[in-house]
């Protein structure tokens, strides 16, 4: 049998290419900038690995960090998360993606618990680069859902999203 630890084979350099030789089910998200954020683009990555899924993202174009003030909203660190539906129109142009639908929420968890509520995104000069692991989920449970990127932080207790304001990007996740 061959059969690989987490997270020994784990590195930040790790190339995509090599991820993909391994064994496991593996998902795609192209992440696409709506018009809040149209410079916005970049990849989410599904691993499936023996425990647990490894999800890796990387997107540039990402708006620098902005404080909250009485008239609007704080721009970053991001929420990201899973949502519901995996359709990503752009919809009304100032409220954008609510085409994806809510939060994908399989086994009805308060939000800061749903399957799908990931660790925020920093901006560094528009870049984010970031890898995380998560066993609430196979990678055959996703495809079809779509990877949402919000303007503000999640603060993963406000319900029934976090309060991480609107949307700038969407990608729907599609089996590799
Ligand atoms: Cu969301």
């Amino acid at each position: 049998m061959y059969y690989y630890a987490y997270p020994p084979n784990l590195c930040w350099s790790y190339p995509a290419q090599y991820r993909q030789q391994q064994h496991g089910k593996r998902a795609h998200a192209k992440i696409t900038g709506g018009p809040l954020a149209e410079r916005l683009s970049g990849d989410v990555y599904f691993y499936e690995l023996p425990n647990g899924v490894e999800v890796f993202v990387q997107v540039q174009g990402l708006p620098e960090f902005k404080k909250g003030t009485k008239d609007g909203q704080q721009v970053g660190p991001h929420g990201f998360h899973i949502h519901e539906k995996g359709v990503c129109s752009v919809g009304d142009k100032k409220d954008p993606f609510q085409s994806a639908g809510e939060h994908w929420n399989p086994d009805q968890q308060p939000h800061g618990n749903h399957a799908g509520d990931f660790p925020v995104l920093f901006s560094n000069n528009g870049f984010s680069q970031m890898l995380f692991f998560t066993n609430r989920f196979k990678v055959k449970d996703i495809i079809g859902k779509a990877v949402i990127i919000h303007q503000g932080p999640d603060d993963y207790k406000s319900q029934p999203a976090g309060a991480a304001g609107k949307r700038l990007a969407c990608g729907v996740i599609q089996m590799m």
